[in-house]
């Protein structure tokens, strides 16, 4: 099998905003994300990840498309979309909420952003949201408005962000408290900036309003950041396996339930408010799920991140699967996220990679450290 070869362009593989300006950096791979193009590289994601744990990286992930929910029943049909308690979040915040459809199984597990009392911003990870949320409004007669507005998110990562951000943007992003966000512009250029991204090292996502402007708006940040080492990268597995950042359609799918997945901290199972899910997860809530997705190291020498489906077993029984692994410098292990069979006891628990190498895989809690070897 050739290891290297193209993807073949059509207007069905959208680029983005600032796909120009991500060429001209360098970028030497993309992934196809809501029927677009991801950059996935510049440089090795071992710098690429030093990188970005001390200093600013600007990302694009424009990707990350926003369904647009507006009307009078907007709030209705984002709750009934979501386990998740909607009708708390004020305008100006946003909230982490998986959708969920009527028998439980995830359908995407978004960011909300409330832009007005009647109008809500669904920033989608990768599936067709556009398409369920029309389904839901049309099949129920719903007063509202769905679209894909022309919004493009860059996010600004790395401890470094706020000396960047408030160089742009001025001195009120210091005082931006996370998940909130504010509809502004620079050089006319419509934006809205929030505290907020796909990693652990703290950041901003700033959402382009005028696709027109990608490079304009690259550019006025990219001078910027330039004394503080700011260089383009893009969400790093190593990071976010260590943060358990979960990528739909890897780690988690419509296969799924909030509660295998680890979501359930994000969902308000008896909110007042009506949703499709209610009923499939009140009866899900009884009984402990057969599977979950955890943290797991995986022993041995450093693993090739690139095999997308590892089956565990213990004992030659099926015991789960390895969804996104990556060798981390940090850690010097092998740190991945699995779905893993649950009352198996996780003794023995193993996986054989493509390599055709036998490795031992251990499940760790909140903390890495806690490793296969001990
Ligand atoms: N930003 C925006 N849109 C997105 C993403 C994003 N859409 C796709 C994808 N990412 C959605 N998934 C996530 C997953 C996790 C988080 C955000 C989006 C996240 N989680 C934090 C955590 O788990 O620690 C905080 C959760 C909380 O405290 O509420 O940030 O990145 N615009």
């Amino acid at each position: 099998m050739p290891s290297q070869f193209a993807i073949a362009r059509s207007p069905r593989l959208r680029s983005t905003p600032f796909h120009d300006r991500v060429v001209a950096a360098g970028v030497h791979s993309f992934t196809v994300y809501n029927h677009m193009l991801l950059p996935t590289g510049y440089e090795s994601p071992e710098e690429s990840y030093r990188h970005l744990l001390e200093s600013v990286q600007i990302w694009d992930v424009a990707v990350e498309r926003q369904v647009e929910v507006r009307g009078r029943d907007a709030l209705a049909l984002v709750e009934l979309m979501t386990p998740r308690d909607i009708a708390s979040c004020r305008v100006g915040q946003c909230k982490y909420a998986p959708l969920v459809d009527e028998h439980g199984g995830i359908v995407n597990d978004p960011l909300i952003l409330r832009l007005a009392e009647d109008c809500f911003w669904v920033s989608v990870a990768d599936s067709d949201v556009l398409l369920w949320a029309k389904g839901i409004a049309a099949g129920r007669g719903l007063d509202v408005a769905v679209h894909e507005p022309d919004v493009s998110p860059l996010a600004l990562q790395g401890p470094l962000a706020d000396e960047v951000a408030e160089a742009v943007f001025g001195t009120w992003t210091r005082a931006l408290r996370f998940f909130r966000f504010r509809e502004t512009e620079i050089d006319g250029i419509p934006l809205v900036v929030a505290r907020s991204g796909w990693s652990k090292q703290g950041g901003f996502e700033i959402y382009l309003r005028d696709g027109t402007f990608g490079a304009a708006l690259w550019d006025r940040i990219v001078d910027a950041g330039l004394s503080y080492g700011i260089r383009p990268g893009t969400p790093n597995l190593i990071e976010r396996i260590e943060g358990r950042l979960i990528s739909y359609g890897s780690d988690v799918t419509l296969e799924h339930d909030p509660f295998e997945a680890g979501l359930e901290a994000f969902c308000d199972l008896d909110k007042p408010a009506e949703y499709l899910a209610h009923e499939a997860l009140s009866a899900r809530r009884a009984r402990p799920p057969l599977r979950r997705l955890e943290r797991v190291v995986v022993g041995g020498k450093r693993a090739d991140p690139n095999g997308d489906f590892l089956p565990l077993h213990v004992a030659g029984r099926a015991a789960g699967r390895i969804s996104s692994m990556a060798y981390s410098p940090r850690l010097e292990r092998n740190v991945a996220l699995a779905m893993v069979a649950t009352g198996l006891g996780q003794r023995g628990l193993q996986v054989t990679l493509e390599d055709g190498s036998q490795r031992d895989v251990a499940v760790v809690g909140e903390d890495w450290g806690a490793s296969a070897d001990s």
